[in-house]
């Protein structure tokens, strides 16, 4: 009998595909939905003498997001402005106590004055360093935004901030006089406006830098991700000739298998929704198709002798619901403008594999 192509792939590389997962979701208590306080994207997650440890965006604000063009000082542009990095911890994964800031912002005038967000962590050696986003003020759409880190000898601090940022976006292109970096003067590199969502991965010897990145010139949803790599946590970090690595993702998403590295390529592009895996850390390769997948999804991270499945580094952790779409009004690209959403407080879920069904199904 004659054989379609899917039906090959289907009883060939597809059938028992380790790569493919289904998810659900559990609310937590400690980090869930709160009024006045916004919780999101959650670093990995790191198992310490019996206790989990996660790292986060945290911003408490009296008046919801406004947007870039009435935002102050205080008024917040966006859920993630004004924020700070957070941490909590838990002995089951399901109960979390917040245990107070890791990063806060800096004085006026500091690199980091806006905002610390976005954080990314990596226990090596002893030392454990975050990585995260960082904002100047005022900061407007089209303003640069970087990468910092920080580093202590315990999860629970006091941490020691970079005295600069650690990675930048690429110094090409232009925005137009209003600032909208989607017309620009000049068009830049894919990651010429903001480098954001860094994760922080060892291996061969070397820090391996992944971020995503917006440029200058491209809708903001057209991200993607590039790796930078260094011999030291601090830099300096050195962007691959080969970025960007994905031609599409959104909040990025790594963990190590096989001495490779595998990615969860969410939210945009051709090929969002879809688990990833390039053997050298850089050439990545389609391996399953996913739906509903967590966003800004933060996995217990494991000991490299414990990475025996490709989804053994993604098995559980937190990831965020974002419970209105005002951060997409406020750029005028979501149809849901007209509806009546008005509960901007992003909040954090569990999320694991769901064993019970079939994963076809
Ligand atoms: C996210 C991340 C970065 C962006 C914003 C907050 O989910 O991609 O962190 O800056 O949205």
């Amino acid at each position: 009998m004659p054989r379609s192509a899917a039906m090959r792939r289907f009883e060939g590389p597809d059938k028992d595909n380790p790569w493919f997962a289904k998810f659900k979701y559990s609310k937590i208590t400690g980090l869930g939905y709160e009024r006045g306080v916004v919780r999101r994207d959650p670093s990995a997650i790191l198992a310490i003498d019996g206790r989990y440890y996660i790292w986060y965006t945290r911003a408490a604000h009296a008046h919801p997001p406004v947007g870039f063009d009435r935002m102050t000082k205080e008024l917040p542009a966006t859920p993630w402005d004004l924020a700070d990095v957070w941490y909590a911890t838990s002995a089951d994964g399901h109960h979390w106590e917040e245990q107070g800031p890791a990063v806060e912002r800096g004085p006026p005038g500091a690199y980091d004055e806006r905002g610390v967000f976005t954080p990314g962590i990596l226990a090596h050696d002893g030392l454990y360093c975050l990585v995260y986003q960082v904002a100047r003020h005022p900061n407007y759409r089209c303003t640069p935004e970087s990468i910092a880190i920080a580093w202590s000898d315990s999860p629970a601090g006091p941490w020691t901030k970079s005295p600069a940022p650690i990675l930048e976006p690429d110094p090409s292109g232009e925005v137009d006089e209003k600032g909208i970096p989607e017309q620009a003067a000049v068009k830049g590199a894919w990651d010429s406006l903001q480098v954001h969502d860094p994760e922080l991965l060892y291996r061969e010897g070397k820090f391996w830098l992944y971020y995503k990145g917006e440029g200058i010139g491209y809708h903001h949803m057209e991200s993607k991700w590039g790796v930078a790599t260094a011999d030291s946590p601090f830099g300096p970090y050195t962007k691959s000739p080969f970025n960007p690595i994905t031609n599409s993702g959104h909040e990025v998403v790594v963990w190590q298998y096989d001495g490779g590295v595998a990615g969860l390529v969410n939210r945009c592009g051709p090929e969002k929704n879809t688990i990833q895996f390039a053997p050298d850390g850089v050439n990545f390769e389609i391996k399953s198709s996913l739906v509903v997948p967590p966003q800004a999804a933060g996995p217990l991270r494991i000991d490299d002798a414990c990475n025996t499945e490709p989804l053994s580094g993604f098995s559980w952790g937190l990831s965020h619901v974002i419970p209105h779409s005002s951060h997409l009004t406020m750029q005028g690209h979501d149809p849901l403008a007209l509806a009546e959403i008005n509960e901007p407080w992003d909040f954090l879920v569990r999320w694991e594999h769901d064993h019970h069904r079939r994963t076809y199904i």
